[in-house]
């Protein structure tokens, strides 16, 4: 733990500003080069896109129950290809399937297990992403999934209803995994949920919306690509919703429910209506708001959902846009996909709607942590590739939690570079941000925050009551490019009085074979 005191950010901003000027001034060394540089438009699709084809709706996971009441799912990561539009095979990795991978669902109490076996020629691992479990059950790094080898992580599900998602989480590989295809939602239910007037008819009024960007070189095949000035990792100029290129959804309902997830290994998303109408807010990450909050905008940063209601008119036509997000800072905007504009999601109502009732007033009581109640307060400084100076080191342990203990912990950016913040096994409150009171799409329950420049986010958590000294969770950028070059940590949780113990070593050694 270490104690924050004043920081000199904004002249460390101005510096960095300075020096990276100075360093794209040198490297071109042509003028021209520099202007194209700093003059080149973003991108910009709004209005470009022929939404051709259907959206893709990943199918509900079949499962079943075992002998010992468990719902059993069958997650099977493996190689394949699709033609993406392009009149080409890409090769893509997808579960149970060539891309993305089916929607698991289950209900707040029940046991779920899932089978997951890697069929790939490398190792990779399946994280749970918002799920409260135990550590050994999470994902990470440290379970490993060697090639033909099947993992079995089993765990009651305990929390709200939400919308979350998994993903895979080795050692170095996390974006290339993910952006290969690897990716999938789960949606929790529970009672709360269930008795309110929401849409939640899956695939009829309710869709999953997973927005990633692509880059296809000249072969057609998904290109992984550094932009120098970024340093922020792939951003790419094609949309994909769903693995979908140009969709277009039919709406045959007066509302329909959108899980927006943030599937992108880089870019930060700012989500509208073209049009500018106004929809509803109704979840975050973890879970349904206090009430629906009515907004124009939704900031997504990799990893983070929105579950949004839009109303709509029947016969017309709108699409679901992102606008240029506010990541912070006018020089890296340009490098960091500050100014793009992408048409996203063509949403097509039908001549006839179906009735939806009116949104509720008020969704779920969200009880706020007690900042009283905190036995721990922890500082954590983004820079470069790491926090607070260190690297991800996977034999380092560098917090310990006590099980059940609320800790506060005071996240600052100091490098003017966009970052996020994904904490395993909570879902955390925000306090503050640069001391002002969150935001409504901010006050819900969340697990991944991007971070505002200058200003420290504070967030409130009570950790799992899941103990093991051994086996760390992990706290890092959802950039997954800073994730790979370590800009991650880990943190065990304890029993009261118990110390950290030491993690396994290496991490494709640990996979759980049958
Ligand atoms: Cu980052």
């Amino acid at each position: 733990m270490t104690t924050t005191g004043p920081r000199p950010r904004r002249p460390l901003r101005l510096l960095v500003g300075i020096l990276v000027a100075v360093v794209v001034l040198c490297c071109c060394g042509s003028a021209g080069i520099t202007g194209w540089l700093l003059l080149r438009p973003g991108i910009d699709t709004a209005g470009k896109v022929d939404f051709r084809n259907p959206l893709a709706v990943p199918p509900l996971a079949p499962s079943r129950i075992d002998d010992e009441g468990r719902r059993v799912f069958d997650l099977r990561a493996q190689a394949g290809q699709r033609d993406f539009g392009r009149g080409t095979a890409t090769r893509t990795w997808g579960f149970e399937g060539d891309y993305l991978g089916p929607t698991l669902r289950a209900t707040r109490g029940e046991r779920v297990v899932v089978d997951v076996v890697n069929g790939l020629p490398e190792p990779t691992s399946v994280h749970w992403h918002g799920m409260r479990l135990p550590a050994v059950m999470d994902g990470g790094p440290h379970q490993e999934v060697r090639p033909g080898a099947t993992w079995s992580p089993t765990w009651t599900v305990d929390q709200p209803a939400a919308t979350l998602w998994y993903h895979p989480h080795p050692h170095g590989k996390t974006e290339e995994h993910v952006y290969r295809g690897l990716a999938g939602m789960f949606i929790i239910d529970d009672e709360r949920e269930s008795a309110l007037p929401l849409p939640r008819d899956y695939g009829v009024d309710d869709f999953p919306v997973i927005v990633q960007d692509k880059n296809f070189d000249r072969d057609g095949q998904l290109r992984v690509t550094r932009n120098m000035f970024s340093g922020i990792g792939t951003l790419g100029d094609t949309l994909l919703v769903n693995g979908t290129v140009a969709p277009y959804l039919d709406v045959t309902t007066e509302r329909v429910r959108l899980r927006l997830l943030n599937g992108s290994t880089a870019r930060t998303y700012d989500f509208g209506l073209a049009d500018d109408r106004p929809f509803a807010l109704i979840g975050t990450d973890g879970g349904l708001l206090p009430a629906p909050h009515t907004t124009r905008r939704i900031t997504l940063s990799p990893g983070e959902r929105a579950e949004i209601v839009v109303g709509m008119r029947a016969g017309e036509r709108v699409a679901v846009r992102s606008f240029p997000p506010a990541l912070g800072n006018v020089f890296s905007d340009r490098f960091t996909g500050g100014e793009d504009t992408f048409d996203v999601l063509e949403l097509r109502a039908a001549g006839t709607l179906a009735a939806a009732p009116d949104l509720p007033n008020q969704l779920v009581p969200v009880k706020r942590i007690d900042p009283a109640s905190a036995v721990t307060t922890r500082s954590l400084d983004f820079a470069g590739r790491g926090i607070n100076g260190k690297s991800m080191d996977m034999g380092r342990i560098d917090a310990a939690v006590v099980r059940g203990s609320v800790e506060i912990w005071e996240v600052t950016k100091l490098d003017g570079t966009p970052h996020n913040l994904h904490v395993h096994d909570v879902q955390f409150q925000v306090l503050t941000i640069g001391g002002e009171p969150p935001p409504p799409h901010l006050a819900g329950w969340k697990d991944t925050i991007l971070l505002p420049d200058d200003d420290t986010v504070r967030i409130i958590m009570r950790f799992g009551d899941h103990a093991d000294p051994n086996v760390p969770y992990m706290y890092h950028c959802h950039l997954l490019y800073h994730e790979d070059q370590g800009m991650m940590g880990q943190f065990v949780v304890v029993e009261p009085g118990q110390s950290a113990g030491t993690p396994p070593r290496g991490g494709a050694g640990h996979s759980h074979g049958q």
